[in-house]
């Protein structure tokens, strides 16, 4: 790390995308600054088009990965080791920021890691092999953390990345959801096993500001409304607003999934006037676009999902649960 540059003032967000992330990346990026966030974002590029990097080029940093053939999975640390920032925000492409995350990256400013508990079941996940195998030490079993958004402050990198980025050689990504395991593998969720792995055994609790699912929840987005399309705002029943939405698996912008708040403001983000970058409707699919004929096209995509979603609960009541996973695992990035 001794080469390292120093780091830029304040906090910077780092994401990965490729082509096929475009329209996620700008409507993470147009969420940001709408939100009020001018800091800089900076983005791995596993393969834009000229184009996209055309478009993005006055909004966004772009840095190159270290290899071509490394998983995109891994990439999630590499923009903060290129270009280091006070607080490093590692946000997903899928995410869209819906409240300012200024209690958060001051947190984080103060030494400490933030990031999000998983959706249940996933938030009680825990594995004796995670120790085995990656060779921390003795871990502290907490509940588990979403690697979608992490926010951390530059005086603790030298603690966390080596290791996160070491362990995620070790594992490799065969016996991981992108290769051929179920979720009752110890390393099914890559990254993101390793990365709790490495807090577990690395970190104090009070070094970590661990947050409510519910305030970084994932599709369907239960209990939760639109309050002000204009500045994004999200709210439950009980006034709590989420700082951010997840759209986890099956992505909007690449098949008909359920029609949900993300999906709502998506279509704002990425064609009303106010934004920072705004597309050209006829780059999104038609269910994403406003007007009649999108209406009708969400609707059909709705209907459909549902009946899709209505299976899935039926094969886990049958208990094959492990071949859909192996499904998913094949289908979907995160
Ligand atoms: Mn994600």
């Amino acid at each position: 790390m001794d080469d390292s540059p120093a780091p830029l003032p304040g906090a910077a967000f780092y994401t990965v995308a490729d082509q096929r992330f475009f329209p996620g990346l700008v409507a993470l990026l147009n969420s940001l600054r709408l939100t009020g966030h001018t800091e800089p974002l900076i983005v791995v590029d596993i393969g834009l088009s000229p184009g996209q990097r055309e478009l993005l080029a006055d909004h966004v940093t772009l840095v190159e990965p270290p290899s071509p053939d490394m998983p995109a999975v891994f990439l999630a640390p590499y923009g903060p080791r290129q270009c280091p920032a006070e607080v490093a925000v590692l946000i997903d492409a899928d995410i869209i920021v819906t409240r300012p995350l200024t209690e958060i990256t001051q947190a984080a400013g103060q030494g400490r890691i933030a990031a999000f508990v998983d959706c249940l079941p996933n938030s009680n996940r825990f594995h004796p092999e995670w120790e085995t195998t990656l060779g921390l030490g003795p871990l502290h079993r907490r509940p588990y953390l979403n690697a979608g958004f992490l926010a951390y402050p530059h005086t603790l990198t030298d603690r966390l990345l080596p290791p996160w980025t070491q362990g995620q050689q070790t594992i490799g990504i065969a016996h991981s959801r992108y290769g051929s395991a179920t979720l009752d593998d110890p390393f099914y969720f890559a990254d993101q096993d390793v990365l709790n792995a490495v807090l577990s055994a690395r970190f104090e609790t009070g070094e970590l500001l661990v947050l409510d699912h519910r305030l970084a929840p994932h599709p369907p987005f239960p209990g939760l409304t639109l309050a002000d399309r204009h500045r994004l705002t999200c709210r439950y029943g009980d006034g709590t607003e989420p700082f951010l939405l997840h759209h986890v698996l099956a992505k909007p912008w690449l098949k008909a999934t359920r029609d949900t708040l993300y999906s709502t403001l998506m279509t704002r983000l990425l064609l009303e006037p106010d934004v920072a970058l705004p597309l050209d409707p006829p780059s999104l699919p038609l269910r994403l676009r406003e007007g009649r004929a999108a209406a009708l096209d969400r609707r059909r995509a709705d209907a459909v999902t549902f009946v899709h979603d209505h299976g899935r609960r039926q094969l886990g009541r049958f208990g094959i649960r492990t071949r859909l996973a192996r499904w998913r695992s094949r289908q979907a990035a995160r």
